[in-house]
């Protein structure tokens, strides 16, 4: 099977030319930025979940970082679906990534190149095929996430990714499926790659934006969804240990989806499955993404997914 052509700077290469410089900028100081995108196989036909406003947060990360986009946010968008269409995918996760290639050695980025990138693939479960429904084993991390003024953490840049990798390491060398961060002044935060929900007393509390967190799409679909089904939203600082006695905690993320915590530390959360809360809005998100019913207009459909083969 071969691997899907990528989009790069305007033209399709192939997967095994789409090769980069030893000297690129990004290599050796960190300077991309990117998005996760998913697109779904509904019932209604392929479609990519909420892609202007990943299109827009990648434009606003090279923006934060001085890496202007050389193609505008409609080009960004028609370039993503032709890069669907021509892998012949159904179904897949979408990469765009920007990024400081050749140019000067040194920390300065203004002087090297901006290379625009499109990859897709499939990707299934992210914290494996089980998490959906039997949730996950994390552990509070030791490495906290950003402070402000030290990264920009409403840029998705390749550089925070090491801060998150050290956290996944951890977790997975533990015998955890993820870690989750506190923030500086050590109120919870978020996971490696996920936002982070609770439930208590019928309620939902999640970390506000100023922790430093990633502005998740997914967490901001989780919130529309839940106020309109009368559940009240709480962005809070949240305690440490009042993960340990709380009701429910699930994660948020395009990779992740909705994705159930069971235990965390070894603490059992709820009864130790899925929470009904945490079920309900998993049912309306896939409702979305499976079924393809789209109440707030998040899905644009791909005009053009051959089955492959
Ligand atoms: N926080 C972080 C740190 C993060 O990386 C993600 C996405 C989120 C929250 C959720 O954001 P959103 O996808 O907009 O709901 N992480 C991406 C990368 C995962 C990876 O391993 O690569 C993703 O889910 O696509």
């Amino acid at each position: 099977m071969h691997e899907p052509e990528i989009w790069r700077n305007g033209e399709f290469v192939r997967h095994e030319d789409a090769t980069v410089h030893v000297l690129s900028h990004a290599l050796h100081y960190g300077t991309s930025v990117f998005e996760g995108i998913r697109c779904y196989k509904t019932e209604k036909g392929s479609a990519v979940f909420r892609l202007r406003e990943h299109t827009q947060r990648l434009i606003d990360s090279g923006k934060i970082y001085r890496m202007p986009s050389p193609y505008s946010l409609e080009e960004l968008e028609q370039a993503m679906l032709d890069t669907i269409s021509n892998s012949g995918l159904a179904e897949c996760y979408i990469r765009p990534l920007l990024f400081r290639g050749e140019g000067p050695m040194g920390v300065n980025p203004l002087e090297s190149k901006i290379e625009t990138v499109i990859a897709v693939w499939e990707w299934g479960a992210y914290l494996g095929p089980e998490a959906l429904e039997n949730g996950v084993d994390v552990q509070v991390a030791s490495w906290t996430r950003m402070a402000p003024n030290t990264f920009p953490s409403m840029a998705k840049a390749g550089g925070n990714y090491l801060n998150a990798g050290l956290v996944k390491m951890d977790a997975v060398l533990n015998g955890f499926s993820e870690g989750i961060m506190l923030s500086s002044d050590g109120y919870v935060a978020e996971g490696s790659g996920e936002n982070l929900f609770m439930v208590k007393d019928g309620e939902i509390y999640t970390a506000p934006t100023s922790l430093c967190i990633l502005p998740g799409i997914t967490r901001n679909s989780i919130i529309h969804i839940a106020r309109d089904m009368g559940i009240s939203v709480h962005e809070v600082n949240i305690l440490h240990e009042a993960l340990y006695i709380c009701d429910e905690l699930f994660f948020t993320g395009t990779a992740a989806e909705v994705t159930p915590i069971r235990t965390v530390d070894h603490h059992v959360i709820g009864d130790g499955s899925r929470g009904p809360v945490t079920k309900k809005l998993q049912d309306a998100f896939f409702d979305i993404i499976e079924k393809g019913n789209d109440p707030y207009g998040w899905l644009t459909p791909v005009p053009v997914a051959t089955p492959v083969g």
